[in-house]
Parts: structure tokens; sequence; C-alpha cells
């Protein structure tokens, strides 16, 4: 509770931002300085808060302000409280934005969408590859991502599937494969973890879909997701937990990505030749969704599992990975 005195402020500019400079709809003054990319520390957080900011379309000089006020919390931990609290405080602005101008002023930034949300908000519908410019130095720059907006509430970036096609999709692949992804993005693919670093450097959500071969299904989410740069060897950060399909997910937090030559997991044998596939691996794991494509029960553990539902001696039929802007 100690970080609770110095929180308040934030939280009282950003009310003072809402109820005094108003008028979210108004883009006329954005004209905000370069936002630096694959930063850490202070300078990746400005970007965070930055871009949380002018998602909901204030202005240059208002954020601005939140950022000199944000540049006086050195501390990550006080500063992720704080960031936790922003959320809330936008979240319940949210309905009443909406009920001011009768419209959704939700806006994206100038460039263009920098996630599957943003382009939600644009009136985008359905599912299926769109562009996006996710990179914060390199706004004009373009990815094609999978984005899902049929599935709760929409806004979704699809970073892994798995499906039961004919021909299944190899995931027993090298660090830099994994690196800058592989597969067929409306079939079985992973994004690649690059993008992945990049996209989770905004608070974003993470939400799990699986199928069993007798079509069952369950879910998972974590409210918090992010995948640090590759010099971390994408340091796993995951939380908060809700679901039917079992927390899997709290036995990788923290843990750095393994693929069959790139050994970064706890266990003194290398876990992703072990269990044929790239994974954030402890030593060595609870539920792997880049294991091999086996169907349904079998003797071995390097299937596609979820342990916490159907043991890690069932390989399931689909996987879904997606996350979404927690603002949203
Ligand atoms: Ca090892």
């Amino acid at each position: 509770m100690a970080g609770m005195k110095t929180l308040k402020p934030l939280v009282w500019v950003l009310v003072w931002v809402w109820v005094v400079k108003g008028d979210p709809g108004s883009r006329a003054d954005i004209n905000l300085p370069p936002t630096p990319g694959l930063l850490a520390g202070d300078q990746c957080q400005s970007v965070a808060v930055s871009n949380l900011l002018q998602s909901f379309g204030y202005s240059a000089s208002c954020v601005a302000s939140t950022l000199a006020l944000c540049s006086q919390l050195k501390d990550e931990a006080m500063f992720t409280s704080h960031m936790e609290d922003m959320r809330a405080v936008i979240h319940e602005m949210r309905p009443s934005e909406r009920k001011c101008n009768g419209r959704d002023v939700v806006q994206t930034n100038p460039w263009g969408p920098r996630n599957c949300y943003d382009l939600q908000v644009m009136g985008d519908s359905g599912r299926g590859l769109r562009q996006i410019h996710p990179y914060p130095d390199k706004p004009n720059e373009t990815v094609t991502v999978y984005c899902d907006h049929t599935v709760d509430d929409g806004g979704w970036l699809v970073f892994q599937r798995r499906t039961n096609t004919t021909v299944r999709e190899n995931f027993e692949r090298t660090w830099t494969e994994y690196e800058v992804g592989f597969g067929d993005m409306e079939e079985e693919f992973w994004m690649g973890l690059d993008l992945l670093h990049v996209v989770t450097l905004l608070p974003v959500e993470l939400r799990v879909d699986l199928a069993d071969y007798e079509g069952n299904t369950r879910w998972a989410k974590y409210r918090v997701f992010k995948v640090g740069p590759t010099q971390e060897h994408y340091r796993l950060k995951v939380g908060q937990y809700s679901g039917d399909a079992g927390d899997v997910m709290k036995v990788y937090n923290g843990m750095q990505f393994t693929t069959r030559d790139g050994d970064h997991d706890e266990s003194s044998a290398n876990c992703a030749i072990s269990y044929k596939g790239g994974w954030w691996f402890k030593a060595c794991h609870v539920g792997n969704l880049n294991g091999y494509p086996h169907v349904g029960r079998v003797s071995t553990a390097d299937g596609i599992t979820w342990g916490e539902w159907l043991g890690n001696n069932y390989s399931l039929k689909n996987t879904t990975l997606m996350i979404r802007p927690v603002y949203s």
C-alpha cells in the first residue's frame, strides 16, 4: 500500500485530463515526439503510457504532462502499480465517453492501426489476415497478422494455432525459426517471438482456446502477458488467470524460451528436444501447445498438451493463442 500515496497524483492527472481538457474526439493537436521502439526501463514505460493515452485520444500536451509525472517513477514495481490503476481509471471512463459523444471516441494512432483492437475500433469485423503498424519507432512499417473479432468481443491478435489439417505443420524448429515465425497463418502457425515481443510492449491479455478430439472445449485467460526481448531469450511474464482449462501458464512465469538449438530451460536436458517443440519450458513442462501433433491419448508426453485439463498424455486437436490490449 506504500505506493498508493504516490499513485494518486497520476490517477488525478488522468481524471483532470479527462474532466478539464475533455474532448477526446479532437485529434488536431496530436504532434507527439518520436516514440522509441525496443527500449528497456523508463523509456519503454513512457512508450507504454504514451500509447495508452494516445489510444484514448488525449492531446499531446496532456500526454506530455503525464509522462513528466511518470518520469519521476524510477521503481519498476511502483510503475506497474501505477499502470494497473491507470487501466482501472480508463476502464471506468469508457462508458461515459461513449455516452458523452454518442459514438466510440477511441482513436487509433495517426499512422494507422497498431493492433487488431485498433482495427476493430475502426470498424473491422470477422477474422483473417490484416495489416497493422506495431513498431513504435517505425510507425509507417506494416506487418501482416491474423485478427479475430469473432471470439470474446473481438480485437484479438492470434499468434499461434494448431488445427487438425491433413498435412500438419512441423513445430520442431530452430531458434531462428521461432524468432521469425513459421507456418500458414490461416491454418497452423507460430507468429514469431520477435513480433510477439513488440506487440506485448503495451499491456495485453492472453487468451488460450483448446479443443480435444471428443468435441470438448476449454479456455484460459491471463490478464498479464508480456514477452521480453531477444537478449532475455523472450522471457515470459504471465499471470492473473481465469477460465475453465486450468492454470498451466503459472509454471512458466519468468521462464525463457527454449528450442532444440537454444536451451534456456531449467532441466539438465533440452526440453524442446525431449518434448518436440519450442516453448517457455521450465524442467520441463505441465503443458506444451507447440508439441508433436499426436491424435488424442498417447503413451508419451510430447504431444500438444495442457496438463491441467487432460493431462500430459493427451494431444489436443485445436489450440489458439491470442492477445488483446487490456485497456479494451
Ligand atoms: Ca536444459
